[in-house]
């Protein structure tokens, strides 16, 4: 539809090294297929400085492209979201990592078939056609597998990877889904698609490469593997 407007939530906490990067490959394939666009980027009062790096990106790229909405401190991603969605002027809204996991090469895709079967959701897959997951260790291969597969069989969602967090979305749809989800941490992507299902929004798939991210520390330990565990059963139990 012409007249359509795309928001791009970017929650960063201590990204300052990635930021300058996604956003330039951002606005390098929004700018090169045509599509309207902004980048809300919201930063949770990160330590390393990113906001200053935003602040700077926007004085390259202008106010329209570059919106900062930062919040005082790191509050966790769904709130982040929740944050974020409040500011957006597009009509459809992505949500991805800003640690170059999720490539922007990939948007005209999700845009593209979006618009093919008109879907409320279209979520990048690692689990179908070309997807894939690259640099991370076997441990983690197995985690992120394991945990989508055990979520297949539980709660048969509809969509091959669950724990992604590249996703393209209505905006009125996030804000619903947004709004309907109680988990945090680890298990709130697989809660978003899993509650899309249940109010029986269209899904749709793209094939994504996922990359382990570039700079910093990644932060997938026990406690979030538990996290994950005990949100699965919930959903479970309750849906
Ligand atoms: N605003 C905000 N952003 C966050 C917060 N936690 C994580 N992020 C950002 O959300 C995105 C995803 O977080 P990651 O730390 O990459 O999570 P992950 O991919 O599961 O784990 P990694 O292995 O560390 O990459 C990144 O862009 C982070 O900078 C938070 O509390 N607030
Ligand atoms: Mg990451």
């Amino acid at each position: 539809m012409a007249g359509d407007k795309y928001t791009v939530l970017l929650p960063t906490y201590n990204e300052k090294d990635n930021l300058p990067i996604i956003v330039w490959l951002l606005c390098k394939y929004f700018d090169e297929s045509g599509y309207v666009y902004e980048i809300i980027v919201i930063d949770d009062g990160s330590p390393d400085g990113t906001l200053e790096v935003a602040k700077k990106l926007q004085d390259i790229y202008g106010e329209e492209k570059i919106v900062l909405r930062p919040r005082a401190k790191k509050l966790g991603l769904g709130t982040a979201y929740i944050h974020g969605i409040k500011h957006a002027t597009g009509n459809f809204v992505f949500i991805m990592d800003a640690d170059l996991s999720h490539h922007p090469k990939f948007i005209p895709d999700f845009i593209k078939k979006q618009k093919e079967g008109d879907f409320d959701v279209v979520s990048g897959t690692r689990y179908r056609g070309d997807g894939g997951v690259y640099g991370w260790d076997l441990k983690r291969k197995i985690i992120s597998r394991g945990a989508n597969y055990v979520t297949q069989i539980l709660l048969r969602p509809g969509a091959s990877d669950l724990t992604g967090s590249f996703r393209l979305y209505r905006k009125e749809v996030l804000q619903k889904l947004v709004e309907s989800c109680v988990s945090k941490g680890y298990v709130f992507q697989m809660e978003m698609i899993i509650r899309a299902r249940q109010f029986n929004y269209t899904i749709g798939e793209v094939p994504i490469s996922f990359v382990d991210r570039v700079y910093g520390e990644s932060k997938l330990g026990g406690a979030e593997i538990v996290g994950f565990v005990k949100g699965l059963l919930y959903l479970f139990a309750t849906t």
